[in-house]
This record gives structure tokens, C-alpha cells and sequence, in this order.
């Protein structure tokens, strides 16, 4: 027994070192989201209490320090060791070790799993805050709930709550790539790699493992999916295990992707047919090699006969031989694969009236039921194609009662406006998680993916997060409420969006109740307003699939074999996916669920393309047509984004200068962008189907200059593709040296006037702009965003807005573009809009 007493700014000083050598300096590179301890209310800095830990060891010291650093000068001593204080004190420790001291604690509510009970009890008249977990994990995860409820200003003189996470599975999966480059990421490069090595500064992922940790996020994947066979070579096992270390503190536990090839391609044998017994003997090898190093090694992630990647199918062997040869060695050390189930044949015939992409992973994966390893999770993405803004919930969650699952969700947004826009995932996630699959009673596919329903021993989370080096860790300050809402559900899917919601706002920006209201209401409305103006109706987003999946597209899903078809033509939209006369998808579902889907007149609207090929026409449940609804939703949803700006401006003097400022550029950005989506999609189905707007809008922009109509010096006409993505399906664009200029006349009446000048952002050159109002300078902006094109179309199509300009008739209004780089200062319009006051 030892006991060590520690004065508050000697610990101070010897915190870092006491956390080990890779704990690091305390000052932060990065944005502390949600775990800003400044804002920490006076009632938890009144508590002064020293803190005791009962035991030893490095999860335990990162609580405490937590706790340190949450409440300041309060906490004045720790003391290691295992006896308890004959003072008030905060008491963290394991139950194995807590519950002996503590008679008090009733032992029928000892924490289980990764869980925490957070109590205050009297004992030889003094009290304690204990803090005990089942593991050391989840006392880290009890004081970072401590002291998220004070910074949520909740009363925690008396405690009494006891929490036990959903599912064991609760990862975070990052697609870094080896060069330091994201797939799918939008915050920067990887601040796990760099130039093919793993960063000597690992600074951030010490941030990051805080981050994770304080949402009791338990393992995270640093690699690709799609993944680069070098990570499993003897020589990088070392540097994994310099992340496992700065992990491990945090009870973040490392977890790679692997490529099903590496036997050949890393352990040069002449195949990696997972019966082979020599595979089999490599992958033990490189396994036992991995856990020698990291012998808290979480497992493997893989995705295989997928979009190009190798995979069992090659040798005519199936998923769970592929999953169980690597699950074997795994499991000897406690490890797990995590084998995905997005498998699908991205050629598929388009010209074929049943094939269906969205079968593929119930198709392939049931017949497979009862042949996986017990330590193998399927991880099935949240809908059956492919991240959607709207999909029904994958039927292989109910379809799979001998198998682990684990549902796969995706926090950076790569096909919901890529952090440039809002769009609040959690109230999308929840419809998934509580959506009753009907498999054996009531059963949300909550408590299927927690092993609850078939009684299987794992499962649970996994999502892609893609933070990067950008300070504000995803790209945009507000698309964090998707990490910290992920975390939260991953841990308890019950808690509401809108308890998610308040969390964070008090957490990221304090208490006060405007800014709680607006936030809310802000980031609520989001999702809804992101389908309305991308892709109503079931019909997917509508983006440019064989792009960057940002801008609209919506002809991109169409006549080619990755399978993401609307199917629209002259008479009507949407994929058949009935019994009766489609695919037969609706078929994969309970019976009760696919009587929710099937006949079309049943189906929810905001399912209908999915299900169903219909006219346009069709009469919706709310009583419009389909094609004056996807008019309608169009406008209502880019006007419903245009009005984000003003929301966020009053809370200007609510917020620091810095994320203020960040998040309201983005908003500005996303109200424009807003327009370009609501355009492109209304106007290629206004072209295709024939049939008027009954509001007279789509068509009609009675405030509209185009570019190409306008006195032009320089400037060039060009027709832009997709067409629907430029108004009027032309652009201008300066191909010579010097300055080119668009001169119009002003015809309306005098007064006060936004004027709007919609351009092209390429990503290969920074042109700059000027208005001049008759022979006066009245502003100038450069193009310099790095939207992902360099060429005129719906992903660089950007706005920007001159507020309160005085004009008269027949003013004259001058655009001056100067080119640069490969980008042509590219020009689409100008609107002339009433100024608002
Ligand atoms: O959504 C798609 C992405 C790919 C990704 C793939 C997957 C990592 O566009 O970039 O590849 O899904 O989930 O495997």
C-alpha cells in the first residue's frame, strides 16, 4: 500500500510526465469542442475536493488529471493508493476495488462493462463523489460525465447515476491514407500520417483519443478501408504501436484496416485464398507480431469484394472463410474483425429492370448466417446503398440472428454537404436506430445491433470521422455536433436528438438560453432542410455521384453500373424495388415492415422513389404531385437554409470572434450554395418531365441578369455541363491575359439592393473580382475556396453577396474579373434582390 500526496501546483508540473512519455504538453493545438473546462460553472469550481484513486495505473491518472483540469484549484491533491480519506474527496477507482472500501454502495448496481457509477455517499462523516467504473475505462468515462453535467451546470452535490453503454463496439474509423491524404475527409490531412510514415508529432491524436474518450468511444481505426497493405509489414508494426501509446491512456484502443491480399502482396506467398493453410499460418504470424507490440490491439477492419478491392470471391471462397481466417488469430488476444458488408458489384447492368444494388448485402451476406467466428461483427451500413441523406434501414440488420452486428455510420458528410453545409445527422441516425425491423417482437435496430435481440455477445458502432489537421478537427465548428452526437448515441441510443442538442450547445458555447434555442432549432431543422433542396423523396441525393459527391449531378446516377438509379425518364421517377413488379428488395424486409413499404399508396412520401417507380404525377399523402413536390421542397428547403445566416447573426455577441465568424462564412456560402442545388435539380426535372411549376418559379428569375446577356469585354460565352448547373446552362469566362469585363444597365427603380453575383470557385487558381457602380469601387472578393473541381459546374458554382448598394435607373454596374491559374474568373449571373431592411 503506498500513499502519495501531491501539492496542487507540483502536480501541475509533474502531470504530464506522471501520464507517461507520450502524454505530452497540456497546450492544445487544436479546438477543445466540447470539452472546454473554462466554461465549467461556479457551482463545480466551489467543490473543493481532493481527489483519492483507489489503485494504480494510467486510465486512472487520466481521470484524475481530467478532473484536475475541469476543476482548477479545487482539486488539490491525488492520492494513489488504497485507502480511503478521512476528508470529503473525490474517490475514482475500479468496483474490484471501490466496492470493498465502500459498504455503502449497494453491490446490485456495480457497473458492468465499460459502465461508471457516478455517487455521492457519507461515510464516517465525511462525503465522497465516487466515481467507479467496472474497468479503469469506464471510471475515465464517469469523470468525464462528472464533469460534463457541472460545465451542463446541473446540481452535482448529490450524484446518483449509473450508466452502462449500449454495445461493446463503440469505434471511430478514420480513411487516412498513408500519404497523409483523407478519403472522404474535409478538415485537413491526417494527423495520423504523413509522407508514407506515421507523424513524429502525434500531438493531435492525443487530442483526438481525449476527444473520443470523453464520449466513451473505445477504439478507433487510423487507416483506410480501403486499405494499403504496407501497415502490416514488420516494420510499421512499430510506429502503430507509437499510436496505441498515445491511445492507450485514454483507453482508445488502435485498430487497423487490412486488404484481404496482404499474404501475397506484404507476405509474398503466391495466394491469399483464405482456405489455404499457409494463409492461414501468415495471417496468425502477422497477428501474434502485432499484438507482441500492441497488446491491446483492437482488431481489423475489411472490406473486400468491394469497389475493386480483392477479396474471397477471387478464389470462390466465401465472406465469413475470408472473416474467420483472420478472426481465429484475433481472437487468441481478444481482438475482433470487423468485416463490412458493403459488398456489391459496381457493374451492374442498368439496362436490367431487377438488378438492384440495394440487394446486394442481404443477398450475399443471410445464406451466410451461423458461419462467422463469435468474434466477428458484420458492419452494415445504416441503409442499403450508400450514406444517403434519406434511406430505409438496411433489412440485413433483420436478417442475421447467429451473427454479430455492428451498424456503419458516417460523421463526415460526404454525401450531405461535406461540412460546407449544415446538416445535423443524429435525428437521420435516430430514425435508423429506432426504426422496429419486426424480426421477433418489437425490435429497433438499436437493440439488434446491441446483441440484446439474439442474446450475441458484440456489436454496436462504428463511424467513419475523418477529422484532419484543421484546428476546428472536421472543417467547421458546427459539424462537430455530429461527432459529439455520435458518441452519445453510440453509448445510449435512447437519449433524444434534442437532449443531444442542448448537450453540446452548453458544452461548445455555454448556457444561455437564446443560444440554446437558436442553436437547436438551427441544427434540428438541418437534415430536413438538406433533403429538401439535394433529394426529397427517397430519390438519394441527387449529387454527382461520379464526382466528388458534393454539387448536384443528378444525371451522374443514371445509365451506369454503380447502381444508384432514380430511373427517371419523360413519365416518372424512382426504382421499383416491389415483390410485385420490381426487384424484390421490399421482399428482404419482415412482413410487417414491407406491408409499410408496398403497395406504393402505403409507402411513407419520404420513401417513395426508393420503393417506387411512379409518374410524376403520382399524389403524394400530402396531396401534392411528385414533381410539384420536388419543386416546392426544393424552394422551401434552399429559402429555409438562406435563413441560417440571419439566425446565427443574432447570437454574434453570444459567441467568440473566431467560431463566430468561421461558422458564419460557411453559412453564407451554404445559403448560396442552397440556390444551386435547388436550381439544377428543379430545372433538369422541369426539362425532363415537361410539366410547369404551378408556382410559375422554376423557369422564371424575374431579379436575373445571366452573364452571357450583359455588355462583355474579354469575357467569352461557354456552355457548362451539366447544363442545369449554370443558369441558362451558360457561363462567362476570361481567356486572355488582362482584366475581362461584364457591363450591365440598371433598369428597375432607385432604392436600396443586395446585389448577388453568382460565379465559378475552380480549385486551380485564385481569380479576384471587382463591382464598380458607375466609376466607383464599391467591393472586391477573390475566388479562393477550395471547392473539389476545377471546372464550371455544380460543385464550384459559389455566391457572392454586396449588401445595402443605393442604385438608380440606368446605373451602370461593372464586373471586373482578373483569371488566374487555370481558373478563367468564371461568371453566371447577377440578381438584383430588394435589400431586406
Ligand atoms: O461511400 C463510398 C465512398 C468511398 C468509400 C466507400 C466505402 C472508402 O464514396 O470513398 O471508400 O463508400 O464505404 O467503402
Amino acid at each position: 500500500m503506498r500513499t502519495l500526496t501531491i501539492e496542487s501546483k507540483l502536480w501541475l508540473v509533474f502531470f504530464p510526465l506522471l501520464l507517461g512519455s507520450n502524454a505530452g504538453a497540456l497546450a492544445r493545438t487544436a479546438d477543445e469542442a466540447w470539452l472546454r473546462y473554462p466554461t465549467l460553472s461556479g457551482r463545480a469550481s466551489a467543490l473543493a475536493h481532493p481527489i483519492t484513486i483507489i489503485g494504480k495505473g494510467e486510465i486512472l491518472n487520466t481521470a484524475a488529471g481530467e478532473l484536475i483540469q475541469g476543476l482548477g484549484e479545487s482539486a488539490t491533491e491525488v492520492s494513489p493508493g488504497a485507502v480511503l480519506p478521512n476528508h470529503d474527496a473525490f474517490v475514482l477507482g475500479e468496483w474490484q476495488g471501490v466496492g470493498p472500501l465502500l459498504t455503502e454502495l449497494d453491490r446490485s448496481r456495480a457497473p458492468s462493462g465499460d459502465g461508471f457509477w457516478l455517487k455521492t455517499v457519507q461515510h464516517k462523516g465525511v462525503k465522497y463523489w465516487v466515481i467507479v467504473g467496472a474497468s479503469a475505462r469506464g471510471v475515465l468515462y464517469g469523470a468525464f460525465r462528472f464533469l460534463a453535467l457541472a460545465a451542463e451546470d446541473k446540481d452535482v452535490s448529490t450524484l446518483d447515476d449509473r450508466e452502462i453503454p449500449a454495445a461493446p463496439i463503440r469505434w471511430a474509423s478514420q480513411w487516412d491514407n498513408l500519404d497523409g491524404s483523407i478519403e472522404r475527409g474535409y478538415g485537413g490531412r491526417s494527423i495520423f500520417f504523413e509522407g508514407a510514415q506515421v507523424r513524429p508529432d502525434l500531438t493531435r491524436v492525443r487530442e483526438y483519443a481525449r476527444l473520443l474518450a470523453s464520449l466513451g468511444i473505445n477504439a478507433c481505426v487510423i487507416n483506410n478501408v480501403n486499405a494499403d497493405p504496407r501497415l502490416l509489414k514488420p516494420e510499421a508494426v512499430t510506429s502503430l504501436a507509437r499510436v496505441a501509446e498515445v491511445f492507450r491512456p485514454w483507453g482508445v484502443r488502435l485498430a487497423i484496416s487490412v486488404d484481404l491480399s496482404s499474404p501475397m502482396s506484404v507476405g509474398g506467398l503466391n495466394t491469399f485464398d483464405p482456405l489455404n493453410p499457409e494463409v492461414a499460418a501468415w495471417w496468425r504470424m502477422a497477428i501474434d507480431r502485432i499484438y507482441q507490440a500492441i497488446p491491446d490491439f483492437a482488431g481489423f477492419v475489411v472490406k473486400a469484394d468491394s469497389e475493386g478491392r480483392s477479396g474471397p470471391s477471387q478464389y470462390g471462397r466465401t465472406a465469413a472463410e475470408a472473416a474467420n481466417v483472420m478472426a481465429r488469430p484475433l481472437a487468441v488476444h481478444d481482438g475482433v474483425m470487423l468485416y463490412r458488408t458493403f459488398v456489391y458489384n459496381h457493374h451492374l447492368d442498368w439496362r436490367d429492370a431487377k438488378a438492384d444494388r440495394a440487394r446486394a448485402a442481404y443477398d450475399y451476406f443471410h445464406p451466410l448466417d451461423g458461419r462467422f467466428e463469435a468474434n466477428v461483427v458484420l458492419q452494415i451500413k445504416y441503409g442499403p446503398i450508400d450514406f444517403q441523406v434519406r434511406e430505409p434501414a438496411s433489412p440485413l440488420f433483420g436478417a442475421m440472428p447467429h451473427a454479430n452486428e455492428a451498424i456503419e455510420l458516417q460523421v463526415t458528410q460526404e454525401y450531405t454537404g461535406q461540412q460546407r453545409h449544415l446538416c445535423f445527422l443524429v435525428p437521420m441516425w435516430k430514425e435508423i436506430l429506432d426504426f422496429d425491423m419486426h424480426v421477433k417482437g418489437e425490435t429497433p435496430v438499436k437493440t439488434i445491433v446491441s446483441g440484446a435481440v439474439w442474446g450475441r455477445p458484440l456489436g454496436g458502432y462504428n463511424a467513419v470521422i475523418n477529422v484532419g489537421l484543421d484546428p476546428s478537427w472536421l472543417g467547421s465548428p458546427l459539424a462537430m455536433a455530429n461527432l459529439y452526437g455520435y458518441g452519445r448515441l453510440a453509448w445510449n441510443p435512447d437519449l433524444s436528438s434534442e437532449e443531444i442538442v442542448e448537450e453540446w450547445i452548453r458544452l461548445t458555447f455555454g448556457a444561455s438560453p437564446k443560444l440554446i434555442a437558436t442553436v437547436s432549432r438551427m441544427l434540428l431543422s438541418s437534415w430536413h432542410s438538406y433533403e429538401s433542396y439535394t433529394g426529397p423523396l427517397g430519390a438519394g441525393t441527387l449529387t454527382d455521384i461520379l464526382g466528388p459527391h458534393y454539387g448536384p449531378g443528378v444525371e451522374s446516377s443514371e445509365r451506369n453500373g454503380w447502381g444508384q438509379w432514380h430511373r427517371a425518364d419523360h413519365q416518372g421517377v424512382g426504382m421499383d424495388r416491389t415483390t410485385e413488379t420490381g426487384t424484390g428488395y421490399i421482399g428482404q424486409y419482415s412482413p410487417e415492415v414491407a406491408r409499410l413499404y408496398e403497395p406504393p399508396f402505403r409507402c411513407p412520401d419520404n420513401l417513395l422513389l426508393f420503393m417506387h417507380h411512379v409518374p410524376y404525377s403520382f399524389v403524394l399523402h400530402s396531396g401534392k404531385t411528385v414533381i410539384q413536390h420536388i419543386y416546392d421542397s426544393h424552394y422551401a428547403g434552399a429559402e429555409e437554409a438562406s435563413t441560417l445566416v440571419d439566425e446565427w447573426s443574432s447570437l454574434e455577441e453570444l459567441i467568440d470572434r473566431e467560431r463566430y465568424q468561421a461558422v458564419r462564412k460557411r453559412l453564407e456560402y451554404q445559403a448560396g450554395h442552397a440556390m444551386v442545388w435547388r436550381d439544377a435539380v428543379v430545372n433538369w426535372f422541369f426539362k425532363l418531365s415537361g410539366i410547369p411549376d404551378a408556382q410559375n418559379r422554376v423557369g422564371f428569375n424575374p431579379n436575373r441578369i445571366e452573364a452571357e446577356d450583359m455588355k462583355l469585354s474579354g469575357y467569352q460565352p461557354v456552355e457548362v455541363t451539366p447544363s442545369e448547373t449554370a443558369s441558362g446552362g451558360k457561363a462567362v469566362v476570361c481567356r486572355q491575359e488582362g482584366p475581362c469585363e461584364a457591363v450591365l444597365k440598371y433598369d428597375g427603380k432607385g432604392g436600396r439592393y443586395d446585389i448577388k453575383v453568382q460565379y465559378f470557385d475552380l480549385n486551380n487558381g485564385i481569380s479576384r473580382y471587382q463591382l464598380w457602380l458607375g466609376d466607383r469601387l464599391i467591393d472586391s472578393w477573390s475566388a479562393d475556396d477550395r471547392l473539389p473541381s476545377n471546372q464550371l459546374n455544380g460543385h464550384t458554382s459559389t455566391r457572392h453577396t454586396i449588401p445595402g448598394v443605393e442604385l438608380k435607373p440606368f446605373d451602370s454596374l461593372k464586373i471586373v474579373g482578373y483569371p488566374d491559374g487555370g481558373e478563367p474568373a468564371p461568371l453566371d449571373y447577377v440578381e438584383v434582390i430588394p435589400s431586406a431592411e
